[in-house]
């Protein structure tokens, strides 16, 4: 793609295995675009791989230490992303770099946020399916609750949009958004517009690449608080399930 309208947003965790293999195939399909990494202090090494590459177009962030959290390094690198587009994706490889494209045509086309629907989720365990499936569900219900729009895949990791509107809800709602989960976009889902343009691309969602997982029950839990009114309730209740 020839222009650098749009900054990658790569949150990042003891990724140290694919960083860098990350960062060099995001530059060679596009570019002019920016990677900004947003970093949770891994200190295994991954500043080092990415100093290493020399490239000016790739800012790696170094987080404040006492406030560490997915959906928080995302709103961050939002707020920090100087283009007028962004795009959110793991670095592990789950999302591939094939399809950032896509989702940027999308944005550049007119819509507000583009989401990568995830199409094969054979990666996911059969547990884990059932878990993601049931959060979308209660998702979907508290954006309808609130007159909200949803996407096929609430979700998903794997999205982007319009920085300044994105900024401006970031700036306006954050305190009320759930910082430490995992589920940014259900947020700026919940607290954006509800006349939100989305426009949605499929892409294939494959195993990490290397490396391990973060998502823990804490995360799970995380997501039905974000389900008000009844979610609260349901993760007082399974908080004390063992
Ligand atoms: N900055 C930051 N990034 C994080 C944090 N936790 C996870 N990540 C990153 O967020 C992305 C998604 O985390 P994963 O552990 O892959 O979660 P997942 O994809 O649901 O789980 P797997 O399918 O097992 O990979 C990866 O790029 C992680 O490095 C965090 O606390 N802070
Ligand atoms: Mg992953």
């Amino acid at each position: 793609m020839g222009d650098s309208s749009c900054t990658v947003i790569l949150p990042t965790y003891k990724e140290a295995g694919s960083i860098r293999r990350m960062a060099m195939r995001l530059r060679e399909l596009y570019p002019d675009f920016f990677i900004l990494i947003m970093d949770d202090n891994s200190r295994d090494g991954s500043k080092e791989l990415i100093d290493g590459l020399n490239d000016p177009m790739v800012r790696f962030m170094e987080r404040d230490p006492g406030d560490r959290g997915l959906s928080a390094s995302i709103f961050q690198g939002i707020a920090e992303a100087e283009t007028e587009f962004f795009i959110n994706m793991d670095s592990d490889f789950q999302h591939p770099p094939e399809a950032v494209g896509p989702l940027y045509r999308c944005v550049l086309d007119g819509a507000d946020l583009c989401v990568g629907i995830r199409e094969d989720r054979t990666a996911l365990s059969p547990v884990r399916w059932l878990a993601s499936w049931s959060a979308h569900f209660m998702a979907a219900m508290t954006l309808w609750l609130r007159n909200k729009k949803k996407s096929s895949d609430i979700m998903s990791g794997f999205f982007g949009g319009r920085t300044e509107l994105y900024q401006s809800i970031i700036r306006k709602y954050g305190g009320e958004m759930d910082r430490h989960g995992f589920k940014a976009l259900f947020d700026l889902l919940k607290f954006g517009p509800f006349d939100v343009k989305i426009c949605e691309a499929p892409f294939v969602f494959g195993k990490r690449s290397t490396g391990e997982s973060k998502l823990n029950k804490t995360v799970i839990l995380s997501v039905l608080r974000q389900c008000e009114p009844f979610g609260k309730t349901m993760a007082r209740v399974a908080g004390r399930l063992k």
